[in-house]
């Protein structure tokens, strides 16, 4: 049984946890203790809220953009000394496999204040000239201030990936934050705490708040006067709850939401490319990857042939714990989310799909047995208009339909109240980015899936998100441009 507590991070320190009501942090592999968290009230919203205030106007708010970005370059090259500390940290918390975090997560952690650090220092503000009746003439230009302080609230998925997805740009363009990272998956927003104090991050600029969302940490920060913008990853309706919360204040807020996204396979695809990819889009995270591919489309000639690749990939697929080198698939994040995972699988079954493989739980060896684990599975024969064709269900599992034309794919992709990316496979150009540029999403990969250029626009379209970030498209969200126009 651990006896260590997280705490909350607040003005560069971690704040006394006496008195205050903790949670449990649990490993999902087997349901042990990691490590006991400290919930934070709404008087620590109000004191990190404070802090976040006072450090806008502190030495961060002074400093020229160089030396904000050679600090978040100090950050970036913190999280790479202390590497192996991130990886058994975000690994314990969500399960994966270290194969997948130490190629993806960490990295990703430590880039994300790289690029967005280089980015601010290059990017121009615009400029016109203009006309007026006395032919004197006037010029505007624009320039750019912080938004003031940010609320991070970001999911258990890719955790410090995602979350200094966010929290980098954020401080590149001068914001303070406050973070308020995922129940389920806490430390290494603590752990970056430390990293922020080592690099001389100035008190206030970087705070961590741990909790719930209603009526805790997350609510309470959503809903703060002192916050002037929201940045979101999660599910879609806890976006619509942030969303009421900011209302009344018309605050601005980025969201990143769920999907429900499909891979179309022409039969002119390379097929082992196709199979590798979608074996990556469909299990990669145990399935627990927004972009990830739920619905699968198959041309029919070839569709008997992708299926039989398919599950025998899956059917290859090795659960285990993170530190198994030979393990290449982990559990759920909780054994809440595997009742929801396996809801589904048991509804697939009551509609009448053909279960190509999987569909229960893995017998996996005793000492894993509380772990909340879950076979990858595979379906066909469900109607478009079926729930398990309609809702993201977040997990290792995918439904493969055959299309006989372009059109009849094109449509039957697009038809679902989620836009966030689809994967195309073909090796015919034309209809590459003819078809690409059809989808109704914000992201779509031609052969490929995840392939990500961070100064590229990210996001999803209808319930998949509000807006973009990456590249300028952050810039555009964490700062507020003033015009100046003068009259010459
Ligand atoms: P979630 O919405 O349950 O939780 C996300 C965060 O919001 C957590 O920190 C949670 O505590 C907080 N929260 C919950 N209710 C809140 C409220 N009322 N007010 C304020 N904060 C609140 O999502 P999750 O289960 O952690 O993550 C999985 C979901 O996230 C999936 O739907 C997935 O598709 C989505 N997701 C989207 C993207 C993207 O880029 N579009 C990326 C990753 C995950
Ligand atoms: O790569 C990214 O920047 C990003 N936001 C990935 C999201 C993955 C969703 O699970």
């Amino acid at each position: 049984m651990s006896n260590k507590t997280l705490r909350n991070f607040i003005n560069g320190t971690f704040v006394d946890h006496s008195g205050q009501s903790c949670f449990d942090n649990r490993n999902p592999i087997d349901n042990s203790l990691i490590s006991r968290v400290a919930e934070a009230s709404a008087a620590d919203v109000d004191s990190a809220v404070a802090a976040a205030r006072a450090g806008l106007l502190g030495p961060w708010g002074k400093m020229s953009v160089d030396e904000r970005a050679g600090l978040l370059h100090r950050v970036a090259d913190g999280v790479i000394a202390r590497f192996d500390e991130f990886l058994a940290a975000e690994c314990a918390d969500t399960g994966k496999p270290y194969s997948l975090a130490r190629h993806i997560d960490i990295p990703r952690g430590a880039a994300n204040f790289k690029i967005f650090a280089d980015l601010v220092k290059n990017v121009a503000t615009e400029s016109f000239q203009m006309g007026t009746p006395d032919g004197a003439g006037a010029i505007n230009y624009a320039i750019r201030k912080p938004r003031g302080v940010i609320g991070v609230i970001s999911p258990w998925n890719l955790p410090l990936l995602l979350m200094t997805w966010k929290v980098g740009p954020a401080l590149a363009c001068g914001n303070t934050v406050i973070v308020k990272p995922s129940e389920e998956t806490p430390t290494t927003a603590n752990l970056l705490a430390e990293v922020m104090n080592e690099a001389g991050i100035p008190d206030g600029v970087y705070n961590v708040l741990n909790g719930f969302g209603p009526n805790s940490a997350g609510e309470f920060l959503t809903r703060h006067h002192g916050v002037d913008a929201v940045t979101f990853t999660g599910e879609t309706r806890t976006g619509a709850a942030i969303m009421k919360a900011g209302a009344d204040r018309v605050r601005p807020v980025s969201f990143e939401l769920g999907g429900k996204n499909p891979a179309i396979v022409f039969a002119d695809c390379d097929l082992e490319k196709a199979i590798e990819g979608t074996m990556r889009s469909v299990f990669a995270n145990c399935g627990q990857v927004c972009l990830g591919t739920e619905r699968v489309f198959v041309e029919r000639q070839i569709f008997d042939i992708f299926v039989e690749r398919l599950r025998a990939g899956a059917e290859a697929l090795r659960p285990g714990v993170p530190n198994d080198p030979d393990a290449n698939m982990g559990p759920l994040i909780s054994l809440e989310h595997r009742d929801k995972v396996l809801s589904y699988y048991e509804k697939a079954k009551a509609l009448g799909a053909i279960v190509v493989t999987g569909g229960g739980v893995p017998d996996m060896p005793k000492a894993l047995r509380e772990g909340a684990w879950v076979e990858p599975t595979i379906w066909t024969g469900l109607a478009d208009d079926s729930i398990i064709m309609r809702e993201e269900i977040f997990g290792p599992c995918c439904h493969i339909s055959p299309f006989d034309d372009e059109n009849e794919v094109v449509r039957r992709a697009n038809d679902t109240e989620y836009g966030l990316a689809c994967s195309i496979w073909t090796e015919n150009t034309s209809r590459a980015h003819r078809v690409a540029g059809k989808m109704d999403v914000g992201l779509v990969w031609v052969n490929s899936w995840f392939l990500r250029d961070l100064r590229t626009p990210f996001g999803g379209s209808k319930m998949s998100g509000i807006g973009r970030e990456g590249g300028v498209h952050s810039l555009e969200f964490y700062t507020e441009l003033t015009n100046i126009c003068v009259k010459l």
